[in-house]
């Protein structure tokens, strides 16, 4: 285990700050596609939001490099567990919502399986369009770290 120190986290707030004037106040990071282990099957797709500015709300997720996005939600019901599809996803204003294994999440459909990123756009209703850069990983590597 490795403490962080506080210079490092002013660092890490500046960076992001910097980042959040260039994208509309919402920043976006660690964005990963994971393979689904069964061929054909779609992939998942995660990253971490961070909003500085106002309330808003993801409505989109679409990619030229794929055949679809959708965007769901992992719900655990007793011993069920089921996807639901999310037409629009609220990220408060000053906060952040990542979208991980377990929750909320992207399903990619028709991911091609031997490219290292996919470039999928979040469209948010106030912030605007971000195309962001996803790292793909297969499923062996799927417990990997993110960089965040
Ligand atoms: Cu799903």
């Amino acid at each position: 285990m490795r403490t962080i120190r506080p210079i490092e986290l002013l660092v890490v707030c500046f960076a992001q700050l910097v980042l959040a004037s260039f994208s509309g106040q919402m920043v976006v990071e660690g964005a990963y596609v994971i393979l689904n282990p069964v061929p054909g099957h779609p992939a998942a797709g995660y990253f971490k939001i961070i909003n500085f500015g106002p309330d808003d709300r993801l409505i989109g997720a679409q990619s030229d490099e794929v055949e679809r996005v959708e965007m769901h939600q992992t719900v655990r019901n007793g011993d069920i567990v089921r996807m639901r599809p999310q037409k629009t996803t609220a990220v408060a204003g000053g906060s952040s919502l990542s979208f991980s294994p377990g929750g909320y999440h992207l399903m990619v459909f028709g991911a091609p399986p031997t490219s290292t990123t996919i470039s999928i756009t979040l469209i948010f209703e106030i912030s605007g369009a971000q195309k962001i850069e996803f790292e793909v990983r297969s499923w062996a590597r799927r417990k990997e770290k993110t960089n965040n």
